[in-house]
């Protein structure tokens, strides 16, 4: 069939919306009609040219919902019809990894995902011949993509797709950061760095636990209305700290943070955030995606004495058990996801989306096709 996407030619340059070829689903792989989608900042992250994975060309996006068309040979838990949103860390249910509750990390089809491909080594998208990669197991950047059925969650069908589809990504990254990952304590002092589309949800999650202080630390001062209206007590600008950011954040919490969490993916703000941590207990969660070559480092002294270094994709959630219940919080009015939605745009202006977020006047844009 023929179907509308956003392509990704080359690293740097803006994308092109253009018609292109996509076969239908194999065994094992549904076609799924994307209805929404996000616009997350691994998008542009891919983009730029610094993800070591980042092939192209490619269709980017990885935070839709959407509506299954068509279900290839043996896909049983699907059908036409159903409401889903496409999982780029899939829940196989069967794997070492599905089977170890330490681990949301499903590795049954991590490989050929990282190569652009589906499971059987192939593409579904094309143009004039040529082949174009899947990204990150969705490319929702195309109006009908086709996911492993592993790589679906079904949800409810009274579900605004133009809302959920954040849970893709940013809400369940975010709020599952605080539960699932770190599993912050009712009464914990929490810091957040960067107050995005990722950090204003680690925000609203510390708030649904009941966290003391939530510091958010942000150099774009726009940022704090909103964070302060999700939940932030205290806001950190470091270009107006005279000194050490550390040092000010530690004596703010009164000795260091019970967890720090990293939603921007640099590597000096990740050993900060190790350090603002408390002495014996306080744990940073790394979310932020840094680029090809860069590397993390403190002082070996910092975990002798307690601290403790961590990382979550996906907010160590498990997507089709997790997903249709974060839903449900949504439709139950538990958390707030429509006004982080500051911009909804028509698919074809893709590119003005990734400006918005280079410029800091988003915290998230969505694309309806
Ligand atoms: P975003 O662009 O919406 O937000 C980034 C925020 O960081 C902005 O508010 C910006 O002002 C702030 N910032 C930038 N430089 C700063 C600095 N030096 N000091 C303080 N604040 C600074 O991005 P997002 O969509 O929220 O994504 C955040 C990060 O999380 C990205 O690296 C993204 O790739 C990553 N991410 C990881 C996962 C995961 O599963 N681990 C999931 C989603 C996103
Ligand atoms: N391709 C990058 C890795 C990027 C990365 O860490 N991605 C996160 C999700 S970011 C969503 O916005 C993730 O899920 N990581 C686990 C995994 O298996 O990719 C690189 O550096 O190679
Ligand atoms: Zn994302
Ligand atoms: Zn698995």
């Amino acid at each position: 069939m023929k179907t509308v996407a956003a392509v990704a030619y080359q690293a740097g340059k803006p994308l092109e919306i253009e018609e292109v070829d996509l076969e239908g689903p194999r065994e094992g792989e549904v076609l799924v009609e994307i209805k929404a989608t996000g616009v997350c900042h691994t998008d542009a992250y891919t983009l730029s040219g610094a993800d070591p994975e980042g092939a192209f060309p490619t269709i980017l996006g990885h935070e839709g919902a959407g509506i299954v068309q068509e279900v290839g040979p043996g896909v049983t838990s699907l059908k036409p019809g159903d409401h889903v949103i496409p999982l780029y860390t899939p829940e196989c249910r069967e794997c070492e990894y599905c089977l170890n509750p330490k681990t949301n990390l499903c590795q049954k089809i991590r490989s050929t995902q990282g190569q652009g491909m589906m499971p059987d080594g192939s593409s579904r998208f094309s143009k004039n011949g040529q082949t174009l990669l899947h990204y990150m197991g969705c490319s929702t950047f195309a109006n009908h993509t086709v996911l492993p059925e592993i790589s679906l969650a079904k949800i409810r069908s009274d579900a605004p797709f133009e809302k959920v589809c954040y849970i893709g990504c940013g809400v369940t990254t975010g709020i599952g950061a605080v539960l699932f990952t770190a599993k912050v304590e009712a009464g914990s002092n929490v810091v957040v760095f960067g107050l995005g589309g990722i950090g204003l949800n680690v925000i609203q999650g510390a708030r649904l636990v009941g966290a003391n202080m939530i510091v958010g630390v942000d150099v774009n001062p726009a940022k704090q209305e909103i964070a302060r209206q999700f939940g932030m007590t205290h806001f950190v600008n470091p270009k107006e700290i005279e000194g050490d950011v550390v040092g000010h954040i530690v004596e703010l919490t009164g000795g260091g943070a019970d967890y720090s969490f990293e939603c921007i993916g640099n590597v000096e703000l990740m050993r900060q955030a190790l350090e603002c941590c408390h002495k014996g207990w306080g744990e940073l969660i790394i979310i932020g995606v840094a680029g090809a070559g860069q590397e993390i480092a403190t002082r070996p002294f910092q975990l002798v004495t307690g601290r403790v270094w961590k990382g979550t994709a996906f907010g160590g959630a498990r997507g089709r058990t997790d997903v249709p219940r974060i839903v449900d919080w949504y439709m139950d009015n538990k958390i707030n996801i429509d006004d982080l939605i500051t911009h909804v745009l028509p698919h074809a202006q893709v590119n003005e989306a990734f400006d918005l977020m280079h410029r800091g006047e988003s915290i998230r844009s969505v694309l309806t096709y």
